[in-house]
């Protein structure tokens, strides 16, 4: 069954000059990219996609990792993969959670690593499941952004909204 996946390369892969490598590691899954963009997080979007993590003690520096403030690069590169078995291909190639305990061909093993202060810096999100990317790929783009319909969408007609648009 077809599904998507978010992908976001963190700060400390657009630091270490990772993003080429990341996406020809990901392209031998062979699953389509439907959606990409730049994004600065914002501290609201930093603290809603990793709102499962609130209660944790590493949560206040995984908010400053994820917006870039520990690499001084305050963006990440968000993408949506999209094929069969999306989020166990993506998981698998991103390995382990813990950079240390990552296979150390996968991404993370690779790439990753533990700051002193305890960060895992481990280059890539992958979501976890099912329910987990809907939620994040709603949390990260609008529908217009993704080429394919991934989730029902509706229109509304919005009354005296500013938008800036070319000069
Ligand atoms: P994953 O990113 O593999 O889905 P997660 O959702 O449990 O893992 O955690 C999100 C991020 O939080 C993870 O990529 C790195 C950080 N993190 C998780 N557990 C941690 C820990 N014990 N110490 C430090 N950072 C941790
Ligand atoms: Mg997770």
């Amino acid at each position: 069954m077809n599904e998507a996946t978010l992908i976001l390369i963190k700060p400390d892969g657009l630091k270490k000059s990772l993003t080429g490598n990341i996406l020809t590691r990901l392209s031998e899954t062979k699953l389509e990219i439907v959606a990409a963009k730049i994004v600065r997080v914002s501290r609201s979007l930093a603290e809603e996609h990793y709102k499962h993590l609130k209660d944790k003690p590493f949560f206040e520096e995984l908010i400053k990792y994820i917006q870039g403030e520990l690499h001084n690069r305050r963006k990440v590169m968000a993408l949506i993969y999209w094929g069969e078995g999306a989020i166990k291909k993506c998981r698998e190639l991103a390995g382990a959670t813990n950079p240390e305990e990552a296979e150390p061909t996968s991404i993370r093993g690779a790439y990753g690593r533990i700051t002193t202060s305890g960060v895992y810096e481990n280059v890539i999100h992958v979501s976890s499941d099912p329910q987990e990317a809907e939620r994040e790929i709603k949390l990260w783009f609008q529908p217009d952004e993704i080429i394919v319909n991934l989730y029902p969408t509706k229109e509304i007609v919005e009354k005296e909204s500013k938008i800036r648009v070319w000069a």
